[in-house]
């Protein structure tokens, strides 16, 4: 009795798998990063990659810019709304540090808003 159960159990455990990965919720086209502060976002062809960053609010952190863009626009990325701005060297990761702030959506973008991404504190 206890064998057919351990079965069962793993049947669930299977289908649940194949649930989650095949047939489960509707992944959000944007692609979220995981909340990290060791982010790296390429900067190319027109996108931040990726363009939606997700971090704990209330903390510092620090952001990877690789600029593969030769393009002058994209030489500074900016985030109006944090006083933060910053000069991406081409071919080369530039750190840029997030100060501490409150929850919120804070966009950041290239000097003519070419390019685009959101920050989102949580
Ligand atoms: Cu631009």
């Amino acid at each position: 009795m206890a064998e057919v159960l351990v079965n069962i159990v793993g049947v669930l455990m299977i289908l649940a798998v194949i649930w989650w990965f095949w047939l489960g919720p509707k992944r959000s086209a944007s692609k979220a990063t995981p909340s990290t502060d060791n982010l790296q976002i390429l900067v190319k062809d027109g996108v931040y990659e990726p363009d939606l960053i997700r971090l704990p609010a209330g903390r510092t952190a620090t952001l990877h810019f690789h600029r593969e863009d030769p393009s002058p626009c994209s030489e500074w990325v900016l985030f109006p709304d944090l006083e933060v701005s910053a000069q991406l060297s081409l071919n080369q990761d530039t750190l840029v540090e997030i100060p501490k702030a409150e929850p919120g959506e804070y966009p950041f973008n290239c000097q003519m808003q070419m390019y685009r991404g959101t920050l989102i504190l949580e």
